[in-house]
């Protein structure tokens, strides 16, 4: 066990370096510090690399939904359980080019597609190739998450301007097959190397409040923060409540600190990477979300759905990020609109 003061120190010396030989006792003696010390260190490494006053705001959509061969135990999406969820064909480019628009209006600097794959048939690929080049033409960034990806297919989306794959590895590699058997850790993986290969940009991290434990939120963020390169962007999900699925009977939703503390370790092992707050913020009152953003979370998901399920009204997001001086795509745009009108 390392002792907390040594660990203070350690870090201070460290405090910019980007490491992948992390160890999981490291991460518990953090996420064990006074919480004090811990958000101390978070915040301070946070500063060191971003704009701290800074959210990205990004924005979901749900290209094919539904019917997915897979069985991820948490996710309404799977044809394994009955969720009620009616399942569509991949949508028209043009319906999705216009609602990137509307999604770029509305304050989103990124726009990201998700299809219910366990991966894409090259046919399905041309289509989604050409949604990533019509919405790249709009201004905006680029993010898929369709699966597993071959790496030419990986080579293909890079070539249409993808900026961001998303995969996420979803929890530890103990607690993994609990809630995925159809596909392993090690698919994920190479992937996601794949993804790497590409050029393209990683998105890469997981869902808590399935049951698992601390450690296994922490093997999670070790697991990550020790690939090859740490993922651009690390999404923290907590799971949205979903009828019908296994997770349902396991679900144990984490108290609000050991959220806050979750984040303030995944910034320290992951110093540069952008850490998103994504789905389950709905349960979040506006002081959790406060404090994860002190703690170094610097993304959120905005629009009243994310793929099937809730997330917050449009206007309490604006609000807490007006109250908090937070500077962010989504204020911007409602200053703007606010400045039209009064002209
Ligand atoms: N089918 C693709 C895949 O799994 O690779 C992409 C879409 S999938 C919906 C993307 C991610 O959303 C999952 O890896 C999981 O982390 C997250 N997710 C799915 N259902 C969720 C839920 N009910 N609550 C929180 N996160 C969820
Ligand atoms: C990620 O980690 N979270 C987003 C995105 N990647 C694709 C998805 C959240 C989905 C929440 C469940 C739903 O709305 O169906
Ligand atoms: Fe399918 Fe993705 Fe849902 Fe898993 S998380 S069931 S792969 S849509």
């Amino acid at each position: 066990m390392v002792d907390a003061a040594e660990m203070t120190r350690n870090t201070s010396q460290t405090i910019d370096s980007i490491r992948h030989d992390w160890d999981r006792a490291e991460a518990e003696a953090l996420y064990e510090l006074p919480f004090a010390d811990l958000m101390f260190q978070a915040q301070s490494i946070h500063r060191r690399n971003f704009d701290p006053n800074h959210v990205e705001t990004a924005s979901l959509l749900s290209i094919k939904t539904g019917g997915c061969p897979e069985d991820c135990g948490y996710c309404s999406q799977s044809a394994h359980y009955d969720t009620g969820l009616k399942a569509t064909k991949l949508m028209k480019q043009a319906d999705v080019v216009a609602t990137a628009q509307r999604a770029k209006e509305a304050g989103a600097s990124r726009f990201c597609m998700a299809a219910a794959w366990r991966n894409p048939k090259d046919r399905d690929l041309d289509q989604v190739c050409d949604m990533v080049s019509a919405v790249k033409g709009l201004g905006m960034e680029t993010c898929v998450t369709l699966g597993m990806l071959t790496p030419a297919q990986a080579t293909r989306l890079h070539d249409a301007g993808l900026d961001f794959y998303n995969h996420n590895v979803d929890t530890s590699p103990e607690f993994y097959d609990k809630i995925i058997t159809t596909r392993t850790l090690q698919d994920r993986i190479d992937t996601l190397a794949h993804v790497r290969d590409a050029g393209i940009k990683v998105c890469c991290g997981g869902i808590v409040g399935m049951g698992e434990a601390v450690d296994d939120r922490l093997g999670m963020m070790v697991l990550l923060a020790n690939l090859p390169a740490h993922p651009e962007s690390v999404p923290i999900n907590l799971w949205n409540e979903v009828k019908g699925v296994p997770v349902n009977e396991t679900a144990d939703r984490p108290d609000p600190i050991a959220l806050a503390r979750l984040v303030a370790v995944t910034r320290i092992l992951m110093p540069r990477s952008v850490v998103r707050l994504s789905a389950g913020r709905q349960y979040m009152t506006d002081e959790l979300q406060a404090l994860c953003f002190l703690a170094g979370a610097n993304s959120i998901f905005i629009g009243d759905v994310l793929l099937t399920t809730k997330n917050p009204q449009r206007d309490r997001d604006t609000n807490l990020l007006d109250r908090l001086g937070v500077k962010s795509r989504l204020n911007e745009v409602k200053s703007a609109h606010a400045q039209h009108a009064h002209d």
